[in-house]
Parts: C-alpha cells; sequence; structure tokens
C-alpha cells in the first residue's frame, strides 16, 4: 500500500526536534509551529500558526477544551457520537436509534413514545410480530445541523436510518434524541440534508432502495414498476410534507445556499436488481429538485396520496418543471455544495473524476430545453475511487480517494480553467490516508463559515494502525491540519462500528447547551401529567406507590446518595412503572434506576423525571439501585421491590 512513514514521519520527527532545541520559543505558541513543519516544507509555516497555536500534534493539555465539536455518525451502531476537535477525544454517545444499556435508551416510556410515535401502522405490528415495541437497530450514516442562512444555528441535529427507513432529530440544548420519524412508501433512507437556505423548513431525504409504487406483494420483477421516493420532511414538526417519485435510486442528497434547489445522486439510474445492471450504463445522473415548482404543484393538486402522504411525479420526462435529470459518469456517490454559493461536486466513484455543476445555471434548464450537461463547469481527474468532497472556503475542495487510499486537495477555479482548456493542474496535494476513506470533513465546511482549519477523514479500514483487536478491526478517522499549502496528519483516532459522516462545529455555535434539565422540559411532560392524574407531586419529596388494576405506578425522588423510597410492594405479573425525579440540581449528578434481574435501567439527569415499566417477576425480594457513582454511599444507595404471589 502506500508509504505512511511519509506522512506520519515529518510530525513526529518535526515535534521532537522543537521539543529538544526549540522550547525557548515557547511551548504551544506559532514558533515551535514553525519548526514543527520544517519537514513539510518552509513556505507552509506562515499560513499554519492558528491551528498550531491550539496545542503541538493537536494534543490539548489535561483539562483543556476543544475548539470544536465534532458530531458523528455511527453507521450500524445506530447512536450519535461526539467528539472534540481537534482531540478527538469521544466525549458522549447519544442513543437514537439503538438501544443503550447506560440511559435506558429503548426501554423508558419516555424513548418508547419518541420511537413509536411517528412509526407506521404496519412497522408497528410486524414488530408486535416479533414480541417487540420498537426496533433494536438502525443504520445512521448522515447527520446535519440545522440552518439559518447557511450557517449553523445550534438548534438541532438530524439524521438518517438507513437500516429502518426513519430520520431522527436531536435536541442541542440537552443532546437527546426527541424525535424519530419512520418515512412512509420509501425503502432506506440513504442521503439526507437539511435545507440551507432561508433555513431548515425541509430535511431531503433519499430513498436508496426501489420497490413497485404500490409494494403489496403482487410484483416482483417488472422493473417499470419500480420507483423510488425523493421525500421531504418538515423539519420543525419531523411530519412528511411531500414526496416525489423519482427515476433511478437515489444515493447522497445536498442543498443549495439559495433555498431553490436539492440534489440527490443515483448510481442506478438503470433501475437494475443485480451488481451487472447497476453498472451497465455509462451514465448515471444527479436530480435536481426545483423546490418552488414543486410546492406550487402540490397547491394545485398535482398528486396523487399514498399512505397519507402528497405524491407527485418527478420521474424523467414528466413534469419537467419538477426534475431535471444531469447525466454523470458511472455510478456517482458523494454530492457536496461547496460553500462559494455556486459550485456543486459530484464524485465518480467508479470514474476517476469528480463532476462539478454551476448551480446559478440551473434556472436556465427549468426554463428552457437547454443541454443538461452545460450546467457542469469542470470535471477534473483526480484519482481512483472518489467518493465525497468537503471544502476550506478558501476555493478549494478535498476529494477522499477510495481506492487509492488518498485525500486529493484541489482548487475549484484551476479545474474549471482546465475544463476550458487552459495548461493547469487543478491538484495541489496528494495524502496518503489509512486505509480506504469515505466520508471527510473540514471544520465548519458545509457552511459559509468554513474556516480551513481542520480535516477529519473517516476511513474504511485500520488494518495495521492499532493493536490487533481481533478479526473485527475499528476503523481509523484521521485527523489533518489543513491550514497550510499541504495536509498534514495529525492523529490516528479509531472508531467503533461505523462513522460515515461527521460534522465540524465551531463550539461558539453552541450556545444552548444545558447541564441541568428542567423540570417542565417535555420529555417528562407526559410523565408529569400523569403523576398530577394520580394526585402525586413529584417535585416535592412525595413518594406514592398507586394501584390502577394489575398497573401500579411508583413515584419516587432521588438526592445523593438516596432514593426517597426504601422498599414498595407489588405482585406478581403486576405491570409495574417506576418514577424516578432527580432533585439534586448539581452539574454532573446523574443518577440512575436499576432494577435487579428485570432486563430494566435508565438514567435519571439532575431534575429528571424519568420512567420505565415492566413486569414484575416471580415472588421474592429484588433490590434496585442507582447505577452511576454519584456519591461515595453511591453503592448505598439502593431500596427493595417486593413481589408477592399472585394469589395472596
Ligand atoms: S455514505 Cu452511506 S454508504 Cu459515502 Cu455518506 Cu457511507
Ligand atoms: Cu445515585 Cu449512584
Ligand atoms: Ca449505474
Amino acid at each position: 500500500m502506500s508509504d505512511r512513514s511519509e506522512t506520519t514521519g515529518i510530525s513526529r520527527r518535526g515535534l521532537l526536534g522543537a521539543t529538544a532545541g526549540g522550547a525557548m520559543l515557547g511551548a504551544f505558541g506559532a514558533p515551535q509551529a514553525a519548526v514543527l513543519l520544517g519537514g513539510a516544507g518552509v513556505a507552509t509555516v506562515a499560513a499554519t500558526g492558528t491551528a498550531r497555536a491550539q496545542g503541538a500534534h493537536a494534543n490539548l493539555a489535561p483539562g483543556e477544551l476543544d475548539e470544536y465539536y465534532g458530531f458523528w455518525s455511527s453507521g450500524q451502531t445506530g447512536e450519535m457520537r461526539i467528539l472534540g476537535i481537534p482531540s478527538m477525544r469521544e466525549l458522549m454517545r447519544v442513543p437514537v436509534f439503538n438501544r443503550c444499556s447506560a440511559t435506558g435508551w429503548g426501554k423508558t416510556n419516555e424513548s418508547i413514545r419518541i420511537m413509536t410515535e411517528n412509526m407506521t401502522d404496519k412497522t408497528k405490528a410486524f414488530l408486535a410480530a416479533n414480541g417487540k415495541t420498537v426496533h433494536d437497530n438502525g443504520d445512521l450514516h448522515h447527520l446535519h445541523m440545522s440552518y439559518t442562512e447557511g450557517k449553523y444555528d445550534g438548534r438541532y441535529l438530524y439524521m438518517n436510518d438507513k437500516a429502518n427507513t426513519r430520520v431522527a432529530r436531536v435536541r442541542c440544548d440537552v443532546m437527546k434524541t426527541d424525535k424519530i420519524l419512520e418515512i412512509p412508501n420509501a425503502k432506506a433512507i440513504h442521503g439526507m440534508r437539511p435545507q440551507k437556505w432561508p433555513r431548515t423548513n425541509y430535511l431531503f431525504c433519499n430513498g436508496e432502495d426501489e420497490t413497485p409504487l404500490v409494494n403489496d406483494g403482487k410484483i416482483l420483477d417488472d422493473p417499470s414498476q419500480y420507483v423510488n421516493f425523493f421525500t421531504a420532511v418538515n423539519a420543525d414538526e419531523m411530519k412528511v410534507a411531500w414526496q416525489i417519485i423519482v427515476s433511478g435510486n437515489l444515493d447522497n442528497a445536498e442543498a443549495d445556499y439559495e433555498g431553490k434547489y436539492a440534489f440527490s445522486t443515483s448510481y442506478n439510474s438503470e433501475m437494475g436488481t443485480n451488481l451487472g445492471e447497476m453498472m451497465e450504463a455509462e451514465m448515471d445522473h444527479v436530480v435536481i429538485f426545483n423546490l418552488a415548482e414543486i410546492e406550487k404543484g402540490i397547491a394545485a393538486g398535482d398528486f396523487q396520496e399514498l399512505n397519507g402522504v402528497k405524491v407527485l411525479d418527478g420521474r424523467k420526462g414528466q413534469n419537467k418543471q419538477y426534475t431535471r435529470y444531469i447525466p454523470i459518469a458511472n455510478n456517482p456517490h458523494g454530492c457536496n455544495m461547496a460553500p462559494d454559493r455556486k459550485h456543486l461536486c459530484i464524485a465518480g466513484k467508479l470514474s476517476p473524476t469528480v463532476t462539478v455543476i454551476d448551480v446559478t445555471r440551473i434556472d436556465a434548464l427549468f426554463t428552457s430545453d437547454a443541454d443538461p450537461r452545460s450546467v457542469v463547469v469542470a470535471e477534473p481527474e483526480l484519482g481512483l475511487g472518489p467518493l465525497h468532497t468537503a471544502f476550506d472556503g478558501a476555493g478549494n475542495a478535498y476529494t477522499s480517494l477510495f481506492l487509492d487510499s488518498q485525500v486529493v486537495k484541489w482548487n475549484i477555479q484551476k479545474a474549471i480553467d482546465a475544463y476550458n482548456g487552459a495548461q493547469v493542474d487543478p491538484i495541489l496535494d496528494k495524502v496518503d490516508v489509512h486505509y480506504q476513506p469515505g466520508h471527510l470533513k473540514t471544520t465548519m465546511g458545509e457552511t459559509l463559515e468554513a474556516d480551513g482549519k481542520w480535516l477529519v477523514c473517516l476511513s474504511k479500514f485500520s488494518k495495521d494502525r492499532f493493536l490487533n483487536v481481533g478479526p473485527l478491526k475499528p476503523e481509523n478517522d484521521q485527523l489533518f491540519d489543513i491550514s497550510g499549502d499541504k495536509m498534514v496528519l495529525l492523529h490516528d483516532g479509531p472508531n467503533f462500528a461505523e462513522p460515515h459522516d461527521a460534522i465540524a462545529v465551531h463550539a461558539s455555535k453552541m450556545t444552548n447547551i444545558r447541564s441541568v434539565w428542567d423540570r417542565q422540559d417535555p420529555m417528562w411532560a407526559e410523565t408529569r401529567r400523569q403523576a398530577e392524574a394520580d394526585g402525586v407531586n413529584i417535585d416535592d419529596f412525595t413518594d406514592a406507590v398507586i394501584r390502577d388494576g394489575n398497573k401500579v405506578r411508583v413515584y419516587m425522588t432521588s438526592i445523593a446518595p438516596a432514593f426517597s423510597l426504601e422498599k414498595f410492594t407489588v405482585k406478581e405479573g403486576d405491570e409495574v412503572t417506576i418514577i424516578c425525579t432527580n432533585l439534586d440540581d448539581v452539574d454532573d449528578l446523574t443518577h440512575g434506576f436499576t432494577m435487579g434481574n428485570h432486563g430494566v435501567a435508565m438514567e435519571v439527569a439532575p431534575q429528571a423525571t424519568a420512567s420505565v415499566t415492566f413486569v414484575a417477576a416471580s415472588p421474592g425480594v429484588y433490590w434496585y439501585y442507582c447505577q452511576w457513582f454519584c456519591h461515595a454511599l453511591h453503592m448505598e444507595m439502593r431500596g427493595r421491590m417486593f413481589v408477592e404471589p399472585k394469589a395472596a
């Protein structure tokens, strides 16, 4: 494979040199950065001062805070992760589509409500037939923040679940999932993007898997009846706004900075169902969705209703006011809008090219019979297996090359000049990555505030980069300093299955984050309503055991290191609900509630009111305990549930 001593060696040698000979220059200052980069070329030194001033080698000192929040998807783990950039320290895991042993996500009543309230009846019935209420898994590929006028606004994070055709929203104030929506009709939501301009009114969701339009078990091998759905979700309400059927399948999605168009790549314009068929055509396409025209179509009633959703027809050759299909070479993948507001980059995957579309030329496509390819302004050949592109806000693009195991830095204007016949090479730098990169992310690079400081490359293979942990290896998220002319690798970060995507948000955007819950938070509203109905004041140490047929609701509070209720009694087979309010209002003083041998555990963070329901097991004494180490007497924070025999 590649010679990686080249990329890793430079900074390590440089650092050692700086430590030995450059101590007088100051421990973390820009002058040291000059020494650090010595091996990479003196020309880059001046430009790197800012980034390096954050700390040599991207290692923050203990107690130092990162400059960026990195929000990571986790693929088949189904959760969201928060990492600090540049330290690459993992700060938090937020369960979304998965179930979580620590927090009780997927088990608490609050989380089950969120997971099921926008689930189709078909799925509810399917889960019930399998003895379940919620899905156990998700495949979370793409994750993006809400925008206001092309900039992150710190309100929400949105993400997709390819496995079970869902999208979710995480609140940035408490970093908890508050909405999960199953998308009807479509199958396998893959690409997903929030609208960037004027704000995130829509969430654009690509259905990757084709199915018959009416998928009722009567059609299998008739491709003419197969369709794909592009879905616009109302991002405030998290409800489907409309869907439009398209020709070909949909892979990655993007939105422009004008609020006019959305884009989706398709690797299967052939509508093939096997590998050979899906690679048959020389050209696939990117679909352009005309948002204003689609909204007009909805208003004019130009839709059919399918499973409660307004569905328009945007297939090739139909209703050309809604969609345009731009031919793109061979199974394209990534779809990335540059912060110059003008250039959309489509990665070729099977083609070694990235196709650059000038979005200001798209209006003309919809108002004339112009050649769809007239919007293409460059198509640089960059290397093998281009998957995704990121931007530095200074006119440069960074594309991952899966097959070459490289990242290539190139200049968009030079690529345009070359396309127009100039003798210029748009490629500015290439660096080896380890190995087989997918997404790559620059700090603030998906916004109008792209700052060109750091790049994280999410490599799919780690192979020999870490101690061997068995046949299943971690992925490798690599951190590059991109503040100079050359990309410099600073850190390898192992990560568990399987980050596909990430964003890097400057900490100054995260102004809403709380440390303690608001008692009246909507998350607990339903539970508090029940308490009120039961006549229990859960803010006032009122313990209660309310019997309601064979349902028993047990109210208690917690203050370190004790539950207010030291024991309670139920009967075998009772449906027991524990409602626990954490009255501590101290930063980081989370309690938990675990009922022994009942498969039940939940997080009860400061000022939260969490609840969980289970059926009491066979008669006997069961201890419950707090599973978050909260106090010197944390072990003693426990109590007993007494289960009496049924007949008693
Ligand atoms: S992606 Cu989902 S297959 Cu390249 Cu965004 Cu990883
Ligand atoms: Cu409360 Cu441990
Ligand atoms: Ca194809």
